[in-house]
């Protein structure tokens, strides 16, 4: 109760390429800089990430590490989509009153600032899992376009979800848990036939998405691993279909 909930507004309809400017922007900045540079790399030969779960267009890999006995094993996926586009993807994974709609291991989400017309900061705590304390995040969300450095290339769209101090007070009831969330998106359009417009059948948007969580104290550490890996395969099927439900008769948002 002792939380001031603000009303999010809209999406910005002009491209958020940077947004206005706010107090988190340059944390944020540095991390979109990083994601570029490493979370776009291919990962299926390399020894450090195991695959974990593969289910048709999508993958799931696991890098295990662990300090002072607390798992911080961080996560990442690749999933292709078919029929949306990487900014409508964004924009369903960003905007706070769609969250509960796809999010299931949420109890509540609660908007706590409106910084800019792309990043927002979020409260959220989260379902317990057995025999560990349940979890709360605070954190900042940003969305942004980041534009083809070549003709060829695609644009960039991403969310970034970041841990930061805010004035939401840790609470008895929850251990605070830290994220270091991305969910970068590609869009490719494969030409239709003629002069025809694009429809949605000639669209694919492929999709990399990052988890570092530090789950803030100690929890069992197979406990852990099996949320995890059931959590980040079932968010990516959840999540991409409720996209492709919610956006299959609207035009298409480029
Ligand atoms: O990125 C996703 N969602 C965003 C919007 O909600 C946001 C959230 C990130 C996940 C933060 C997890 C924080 C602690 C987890 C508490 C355990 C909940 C499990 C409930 C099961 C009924 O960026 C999509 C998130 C998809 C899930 C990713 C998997 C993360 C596994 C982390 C395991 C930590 C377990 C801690 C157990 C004590």
């Amino acid at each position: 109760d002792r939380i001031r909930t603000v009303k999010q507004g809209p999406a910005p309809s002009s491209d958020p390429v940077l947004g206005s400017r706010h107090r988190f922007s340059i944390k944020v900045d540095d991390l979109i800089a990083n994601h570029l540079k490493y979370s776009l790399q291919d990962v299926g030969g390399d020894a450090n990430w195991q695959l974990l779960v593969e289910e048709g267009d999508m993958k799931v890999y696991r890098s295990e590490l662990e300090e002072n006995g607390i798992v911080l094993d961080p996560l990442k996926a690749t999933h292709t989509v078919r029929g949306v586009t990487g900014r409508e993807l964004c924009h369903y994974f960003w905007t706070v009153d769609y969250r509960t709609e796809w999010e299931t291991t949420v109890e509540t989400v609660q908007l706590i600032e409106q910084l800019s017309s792309n990043a927002v900061v979020v409260y959220q705590t989260h379902k317990t899992v057995w025999p560990a304390s349940q979890r709360d995040i605070l954190y900042v969300s940003s969305m942004q376009k980041i534009p083809s450095v070549s003709e060829n290339d695609p644009d960039t769209w991403m969310v970034c979800n970041i841990s930061v101090e805010h004035e939401v007070p840790v609470t008895t009831k929850c251990v605070r848990a830290k994220i270091n969330v991305a969910l970068i998106c590609q869009t490719m359009v494969s030409p239709p036939d003629g002069n025809h417009n694009i429809q949605r059948e000639n669209l694919s948007c492929k999709i990399t998405y990052i988890a570092n969580v530090n789950p803030g104290g100690w929890a069992p550490a197979s406990v852990l691993r099996a949320v995890a890996r059931r959590e980040c395969p079932r968010f990516l099927k959840r999540f991409t279909s409720y996209v492709v439900e919610r956006t299959a008769c609207k035009p298409i948002l480029f």
